[in-house]
This record gives structure tokens, sequence and C-alpha cells, in this order.
């Protein structure tokens, strides 16, 4: 038998897990916390499977000293995080809230004495909800809310917080929220969500000028985005030009201003129908694209798409979720089709070189910028055993075949820093409610008891050998 190859990572390289605030904290009523639009959203019957909410989540809020500890002891580096915005800013307008802020100030004091390096991230889609009741992410105005938001959580953490994101996944804050609407706030206006791709790039790039004027000159500010692997059925010319349309709008629309000042001709000229962009104004396009300190990419499955012509029988395929509205303004007439492979209890079919495939993409459209994989992980229906053992050998492959692409992608010069598993913790999975489990950790949804998988053991073992061991390694 041939020896197996070590495949070691860099000393460095970053081993971490993440989360965001509305999926795992609760106390949604406590210390001053207003509603967020998602607390709207699941408490409208209908919008979540099983009416589930994040009223109490997995109590993060009150249980976070223990999971930080959960973190230390399997041998996490680094854990990213969210920060509920109407925690801290309640209206979305005005001063902060001491208490709110405090509670992130003990977090990242817990995770530092454990040295674990805390990744904050303002948003991950919590807005305030009364920012939606004044027009919500269509509107200029939520842009430059956020931006001083952004600015009084910088000012309150900046001393304690080295890595910075603005906005993790603007993709699906303004498609599936304004467009396919199977996420807060749940409306279905593809121009708004446009205007709302717009206004969250205005977002970030006026969030990241205020952080660089509060933050020190040590902190790292970077986005985070589910930047899409598009392919096409053939390539024959028509799948190609349908490949396009959906790889603009699912990521030329925020790295085209992000990181080249301007929105791809191609997608102004596709949208015509919907919008005429009138909305983005010149000296927008100079305060989104701000130089990068690093990019967050989020990575789960690739989209397979042609002309309709080839459209596919059956069932549609098309991340439209339950919903009869697209997530892709003015696409109609392209063809969504099932990648071919095994697939996880979300119908995401499994595809590492993807995950390899992105990673080389934005290594050239962002040369010189420090990559992290914000987000990667799987969903399967775990079983606990009789012996209170939660087995997801699943999981365990796909971690281990997606750190492995990883690897190669820094072997192929890649300068990838770090890697967070999603999720640290079994949680509210938004439109799915609890019946996804994406966690490394079981959590026990009547005693809200944590049980690491055999997946942390793993993932663990990985992080405190810089080494990725072998699958059936416990
Ligand atoms: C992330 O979203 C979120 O950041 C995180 O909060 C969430 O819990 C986690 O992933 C798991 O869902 O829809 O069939 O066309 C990921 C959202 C998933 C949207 C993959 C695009 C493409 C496949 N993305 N999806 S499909």
């Amino acid at each position: 038998m041939p020896e197996p190859m070590t495949v070691s990572f860099p000393p460095a390289f970053l081993w971490g897990a993440a989360t965001s605030a509305y999926q795992i904290e609760g106390a949604v009523r406590e210390d001053g916390r207003t509603p967020s639009i998602w607390d709207t959203f699941s408490h409208t019957p209908g919008r979540t499977a099983g009416g589930d909410t994040g009223d109490v989540a997995v109590d993060h809020y009150h249980r976070y000293r223990d999971d930080v500890a959960l973190m230390a002891e399997l041998g996490l580096n680094a854990y990213r995080f969210s920060v509920s915005w109407p925690r801290v800013q309640p209206t979305g307008r005005g001063p902060a809230v001491q208490v709110g802020l405090d509670f992130y100030r003990r977090l990242v004091d817990e995770l530092l004495s454990h040295g674990i390096k805390p990744a904050l991230t303002l948003y991950h889609w919590d807005l305030p909800q009364e920012l939606e009741d004044a027009g919500g992410w269509p509107e200029r105005d939520t842009a430059l809310r956020f931006a001083e938001y952004a600015q009084l959580v910088g000012e309150a953490l900046g001393d304690r917080v080295e890595q910075w994101t603005t906005l993790n996944e603007p993709w699906c804050s303004a498609f599936l929220g304004y467009s396919s609407g199977v996420h807060a706030p749940g409306r279905t206006e593809p121009q708004a969500a446009l205007r709302a791709a717009h206004h969250l790039n205005l977002a970030h790039g006026l969030a990241m000028q205020a952080l660089r004027s509060v933050l020190p000159a040590r902190a790292s500010v970077a986005v985070s985005l589910n930047s899409q692997v598009i392919r096409p059925l053939s390539q024959d010319p028509a799948d190609l030009a349908a490949a396009q349309r959906i790889d603009d709008l699912a990521n030329g629309v925020f790295h085209g201003p992000m990181l080249q000042g301007a929105y791809p001709a191609t997608l102004l000229e596709a949208t015509s129908s919907v919008t005429d962009w009138s909305f983005v104004l010149d000296k927008d396009l100079a305060d989104i694209k701000q130089p990068l300190d690093a990019l967050g990419l989020n990575y789960y499955t690739p989209v397979l798409v042609s002309s309709p012509e080839r459209a596919p029988e059956g069932p549609r395929a098309d991340g439209h979720g339950t919903s009869e509205h697209s997530p892709w303004p003015g696409s109609d007439d392209v063809a969504f089709h099932q990648t071919p492979g095994d697939r996880t209890e979300m119908g995401w079919t499994i595809d590492p070189d993807g995950l390899h495939e992105l990673i080389m993409r934005y290594s050239r459209l962002a040369p010189g910028v420090p990559l992290y994989v914000t987000e990667n992980g799987a969903a399967y229906p775990d079983k606990v055993d009789g012996d209170g053992r939660v087995h997801d050998p699943e999981r365990i492959a796909y971690l281990h075949a997606h750190l492995a692409t990883v690897h190669r992608a820094l072997a192929d010069g890649a300068d990838v820093r770090g890697y967070y598993l999603w999720s640290l913790m079994d949680n509210f999975e938004w439109a799915y409610g609890y019946a996804k489990r994406f966690g490394a950790i079981y959590v026990d949804y009547e005693t809200l008891e944590r049980t690491p998988k055999s997946s942390a053991h793993w993932y663990g073992k990985a992080a405190r050998s810089g080494q990725l061991p072998p699958v059936d390694a416990l």
C-alpha cells in the first residue's frame, strides 16, 4: 500500500468555525434588543419550516462561555461570529446601547483568553425592523445607517478585534430577501432587489471607510461573498451566455464595483428591462471600491445553467426554494439544472473542485488580497447513538474533501489564510428552521445540551496538528 501523503497547512493557518447572531443567540427581547427583519419574518405564519423562530435559538447569548470553552477544548484557533445590529443600535439610528456592546466585548474577551482569534461580521442579515419599515436595503439611507453602525461597533471593539467583515453574503440579502422572498423581509420585487444589491455595495464601501477612521492600523477589514460557481451545461454559445448572465447576478454585481470599480456592462445590459440603474450615482462607485485587507469566500455547491432550449425535465433546481419568484432578476430565460453527484440533506451537490475553482478565480480577481474560506460545510440528519455519541462520517468526508482542495489551491499559489467550518453548532437554518443541522456540535433542542459530533473531534485534530487526518481517524 502506498504511504498516504501528509497534507500539511501553513503554521499560521486559521482553523475556525462560523456562526451568526440570529441563528444562535436567542434572547431576542433582552437588554433593549428590538426586532430585526428576521424576527418579523419568522413570526409570520408560513415563512419558516414548522413556524420556527430564533426566539431561543441555541441560547448562545446565555451560554457563550460554555460554547467558547468547547471551541478551546476541540482546538479551534479562530471563531467567526456576527453582531446583531438591533442589539447594539435598536432602531438602526442614534447612539449605541452599552449593554448590547458589552455582550460582544465579553464574548471577545472570552475568546482571546482561550487563544481563539475573533473574526467579527457586522451584518449577517438581521436588519433592524425600523430600517425595513423605512424602505430597507432598496433605500440609499440604509447604506448610510450601516456605515454609522459600523463606526459605533468599530469604536467599541476595535481595541480587541483584529479581523473585521462588513457584510455576509450580500447576494442572499438582496436576492433572497427582495426577489425570491424566501428570506426576510420576504419581498418579491426584482427591481428593488437590484437596488438592494447596489445599496449593500454602498453600505460595504462606506462602512470600510468608517472602520478605517476608527480602527487601529493592524486591523484587517474584509467582506464575505457567497461567490457562486456558475457552470454552463455545454460550451454552446447560448449556454455560455446563460452562465454569463447568472455569473453577473451572482458575483459580478458585487465584485464588479468592490474590486473593479464598475458594474459589468453585460449585467447592466441583461437587466435593462428591470431597471435603468439610475440609483447608481457616479460617486458611489468610488465609495464602493475600497482596498480590501482580505476577502472571505463562502462556498457550498456549484450552479449549472443552460439556455431555455436545453431546460431539464422534472423539478427545477434554480434555488427558488418554495417561492414562485426567481432570485435572478430579468433571467426567466435561463434554465437551471441539477449538478451531478452526491448531495447533502439540503439537496446541494457535493463538489469540492468548485471550492478550488472559486479560490483560484478570486486569487486572480483580487491579486495580493489574502483569502479566507469564511463558510463551508454540510447539513446531515445526524443520529445520536445509545451511548450519547453523534456520528457523522458524511460530514467528515465533506470537510476532508473540501480542505484537501483548499490545500491544492495553496499549492497552486493561492494565498488562503484560514478556513471556517459552517457551523460551529446546529442552529436556526433560516427558512428551514431547526430541521437542517449544519453543526460540528450537536444541539439537543429540548435541553439545549451540546455534544461534539465525530466531525468536531476530527476537525479539532486537524486544527491541532495543522494536517488533515485520514477520514477514519478519531
Ligand atoms: C449561508 O448561506 C449562510 O451564510 C448561513 O447563514 C447559512 O446557515 C448557511 O449558508 C447554510 O445555508 O440554492 O440550490 O441554488 C448559503 C446560501 C447556499 C445560497 C447555496 C445559494 C446555491 C444552491 N447559499 N445556494 S441553490
